[in-house]
């Protein structure tokens, strides 16, 4: 064995400053004259990654000679944003950088600006993962994280006076300094070819096309501890040998390129549009090329391990894979095929561990991101992966007719089309005759050219069939009988689509499905899944979501940090949020109000610097910052929002300069956040709030009362600095569709009050910060569905208010955009779908008066710090700590390894 030489030292400022200086030097990426802010950040994310590689390293050396059990979080996003200030605030090396860069001449803050945003994510989900990670290595669990490494993350946000406008995201643009490339990890990842029963009996998938998944590795450190884990990220090539060489030497230079073009392709963009079939291809190839890669290195790390004795029932003893939402499902069908078609076990073997190995996070109800493949296309790319999930349908629709019996028919139609795996798909030939009643003979469908719903019938024979009479040229019937009669024959049923449906492949794969708030996983059991559930109700778990204080507090919020710090009487309270409770009893005291609010003060001086560098508009650090900032949609109601901010402006230009100051508290309203570029009606949503701010802004009228703020390219680091400065923040979806939500959590630990319906996490964090400290409105999740069937009916009486404001944006006053499509939308005009499917007239009036409260407890400061204090004190559940405990403990069955 070679000996381990790893070293550990805490560097001082001066051997920072040298090490800088040595990548400034030999790293030739800039100009050598010049030590500018470019080269500065390149340079020192460099000499911290030395640090962290020593300690990763170290961790990977041990878990490597303990052989201890270990959790893989597989997903398609993680949303890392900056990694600097991070990575030297995990290593307690903040201020030895911070004179280290002084010596250098520059500023740590202004270096550290300089980083990209790695945007590799959408929203939630992604950042989740990233918290997740953070907390996996600062509980000095055994954990990796495995992903993509595209090119270009989810695009830059431009606002133009057409409204979003999306440009490419090129992120790696300089080179990323914490990435260390791994060409002696690689994987080759098959797609198309077809499958061969070969004469040893075995599978044998063949042919297709082969490209190459190499490993990124980005070291995640952990906060005061040593253990340093790994996010693994898999950046596609072709295999050197579909080059083709000769074709280039033969002039034919593109057709050369082809393959290293269709492998590179792959890991380009994060969601490529899926609307075209290319785009479907390309998404499923990037799924794919993450669970096989990430699966082939985690078996291979398993054999490494077990040495001359590999008992692969003992995998998932040593392996658990989490599959953060659907996208990683085909780690079920691909851990089954490398089991079966190359170790050689047996099916039920394969299967007994493919169980116990994988579970799945879901994080969303909405039908449309249930995820499901088209059949014929994934028997295209991944054939072998078909049979596969054929046999699991083929089991589990043995599984449900042994559960449901055949006595009710019905009723077993009911379930077997509920939860297949395939959907529109015929019952395996085992079962094929399951539904056929011999005394039922089928009605003959007549030809194609008989399509009508309406066809004459000539008789009806001896045995009860109706025989249809031919039509002649002319399209008249030959000579009829007088008994003849019109009957009406069912319509052809168009072939409807043959999907595979991965949420539920994933649930029958896994041994635990997990929602990531109370109400959600309730949601999840009860409707979502809830045949499943009363299958297997032991699977289901519920595991709140949660984020990393490091980042979300302690480096986001320095001056808050020292207040926690300075009042709980340490900085425990970074690894042990549970201390936060602690500044519950401090609440009324004036000291800590007076510090509480300046410190509030100086982070809104910050964000109306930013604000006006980024949208030219200026306002007030005396207003209420009352900010919405998620991904753009439908559900998340920023709709509601802007419009409640249209009728205050409405009642506002009603009333006397005197009047409205007495009414109406000053606030300044911040939008953040990107919508999907082909959701149409989200970007009109992003025009619209544009729109009312160019009107609003420039209103002599209104001055500091109102102003309406659009953040362009909403990311984790303008959260960073949004999130501190906010006040009052809204998580105000239509209830039971937000499953968690997160930032709800990041503004309650800075200090922010929330708005918010009974929806996700809110439920928790209402209950944990106190009813009395958030502001409550909206119809609740158990309603839903009967207002929207009211709705659809016609019987919503809609309330004056709403009517008022709708007519208000029609008459033109933000301009000569077309908002039709908008206020259609919340009326269910035709043309428009559903009736206002998301409520946002039900809730307009109780939003309207929930945001008089608002004012009213803003107006005395005491109350409002008060309200703030004790959200801070309220979020100690909120930490991703807690969640990362609770999934080692109830799901992966891992345990922490401390370093010695
Ligand atoms: O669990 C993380 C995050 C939740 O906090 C959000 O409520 C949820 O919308 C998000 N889910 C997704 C999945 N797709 N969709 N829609 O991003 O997960």
């Amino acid at each position: 064995e070679a000996p381990t030489t790893h070293t550990s030292f805490t560097p001082d400022a001066a051997s920072i400053a040298s090490s800088i200086k040595y990548h400034a030097e030999f790293t030739p990426l800039f100009s050598p004259e010049h030590f500018e802010l470019p080269k500065a950040f390149f340079a020192t994310a460099q000499s911290v990654r030395d640090a962290l590689i020593i300690n990763w390293n170290a961790t990977y050396d041990y878990h490597e000679k303990l052989n201890v059990k270990q959790a893989y979080y597989l997903s398609m996003e993680f949303l890392q944003g900056r990694a600097l200030l991070n990575a030297i605030g995990n290593l307690e090396l903040t201020g030895a950088y911070a004179e280290a860069l002084k010596k250098l001449g520059h500023e740590l803050e202004n270096v550290a600006s300089q980083e990209p945003d790695a945007a590799l994510g959408n929203g939630g989900l992604g950042r989740l993962a990233s918290c997740f990670l953070d907390s996996l290595a600062t509980l000095n669990y055994p954990a990796w994280g495995y992903g993509l490494r595209y090119k270009y993350g989810l695009f830059k946000q431009r606002i133009t006076k057409d409204g979003q406008e999306e440009v490419a995201e090129d992120w790696l643009e300089m080179g990323n300094p914490w990435e260390v490339v791994r060409n002696d990890v690689s994987y080759l990842v098959k797609f198309y070819g077809k499958v061969e029963s070969g004469s040893d009996g075995k599978k044998h998938w063949i042919g297709g096309e082969d490209i190459k998944a190499v490993a990124y590795d980005v070291p995640i450190p952990g906060y005061k501890t040593k253990n340093t884990i790994n996010l693994r990220l898999w950046s596609t090539k072709a295999s050197s040998e579909d080059f083709d060489l000769h074709a280039f030497n033969t002039g034919e230079h593109t057709k050369a390129y082809e393959a290293l073009a269709n492998a590179e392709k792959i890991c380009y963009v994060l969601y490529p549009g899926d609307e075209s079939m290319e785009g479907k291809v390309l998404r499923l190839k990037q799924q794919y090329t993450l669970c096989s890669a990430s699966l082939q290195d985690i078996i291979a790390c398993f054999e490494r391990r077990s040495g001359a004795n590999i008992k692969w029932e003992e995998f998932p003893e040593k392996v658990a894979v989490q599959m953060n939402d659907t996208h990683p499902t085909l780690c079920i069908p691909e851990l089954m095929r490398i089991l079966i078609d190359l170790k050689g076990l047996s099916w039920n073997e394969a299967w007994n561990i493919t169980c116990r190995t994988v579970a799945y996070t879901n994080h969303t109800v909405l039908p449309e991101a249930l995820e499901k493949w088209s059949l014929e296309l994934m028997q295209k790319l991944l054939p072998r992966h078909v049979e596969i999930i054929e046999m699991i349908d083929e089991e589990l629709v043995d599984t449900i007719v042994s559960e449901y019996g055949t006595a009710d028919s019905e009723l077993l139609e009911k379930k077997l089309k509920e939860m297949r795996i395939l959907e529109n798909v015929e019952l395996p030939a085992a079962f094929a005759d399951l539904f056929v009643k011999p005394e039922e003979s089928p009605v003959d469908l007549p030809s194609e050219e008989l399509s009508s719903s309406e066809k004459t019938v000539d008789h009806v024979d001896e045995e009860g069939e109706e025989t249809v009479d031919p039509v002649d040229e002319e399209g008249e019937s030959e000579e009829k009988e007088s008994e003849e009669k019109t009957i009406v024959l069912p319509e052809p049923v168009p072939e409807l689509p043959k999907m595979v449906r991965m949420a539920n492949l994933c649930v029958v794969g896994g041994h635990a499905v997990n929602g990531v708030a109370e109400i959600h996983s309730e949601i999840v059991k009860e409707e979502v899944f809830n045949a499943f559930f009363k299958l297997w109700p032991e699977k289901f778990q519920n595991k709140t979501n949660g984020v990393t204080p490091r980042r979300w507090i302690r480096y986001c919020n320095p001056e808050l940090s020292k207040i926690i710090t300075n009042w709980t009487g340490s900085e425990d309270w970074v690894l042990n949020t549970e201390k936060l409770a602690e500044l519950r009893k401090f609440a009324d005291t004036d000291d800590l109000q007076t510090q509480w609010r300046a410190v509030k003060r100086s982070n809104k001086l910050k964000l109306v610097s930013f604000l006006k560098e980024k949208t030219g508009y200026s306002v007030s650090p005396d207003a209420m910052f009352d900010i919405q900032v998620k991904r753009i949609h439908e559900y998340k109601r920023q709709l509601l929002n802007i419009l409640g901010i249209v009728y205050r402006y409405k009642k506002m230009k009603e009333m006397s300069a005197m009047e409205r100051k007495a009414k109406f508290v000053p606030r300044v309203c911040i939008f953040g956040g990107k919508a999907f570029a082909t959701y149409i009606q989200a970007k009109r949503i992003v025009k619209f709030i544009t729109d009312v701010g160019s009107t609003v802004n420039h209103d002599p009228e209104i001055g500091d009362l109102l102003k309406v703020v659009f953040v362009p390219d909403y990311n984790v680091s303008v959260a960073e600095l949004l999130i501190p400065a906010s006040e009052l923040s809204q998580h105000i979806s239509t209830a039971g569709m937000e499953a968690s939500g997160t930032s709800n959590m990041k503004f309650a630990m800075n200090g922010c009050i929330l708005i918010g319906t009974l929806d996700g996490a809110n439920v928790e964090i209402r209950q944990e910060v106190g009813k009395d400290n958030f502001f409550l409105f909206g119809a609740e999740a158990h309603e839903i569905a009967e207002l929207r069937k009211e709705r659809a009916e016609g019987k919503f009486v809609p309330d004056p208010r709403f009517e008022e404001v709708k007519e208000f944006v029609r008459s033109g006053v933000f301009g000569p955009y077309n908002y039709e499509e908008l206020m259609g939308s919340l009326e269910g005009n035709e043309g428009f779908g559903l009736a206002d499917y998301f409520l946002v007239g039900k809730d307009f009036p109780s939003y309207l008066e929930c945001q008089e409260e608002v004012d009213e407890a803003y107006r005395d400061q005491k109350i409002w710090t008060r309200m703030s204090i004790l959200n801070t004190a309220g979020s100690p559940k909120f930490s991703s700590d807690r969640t990362i405990h609770e999934y080692a403990k109830h799901i992966w069955n891992i345990e922490p390894v401390e370093l010695p």
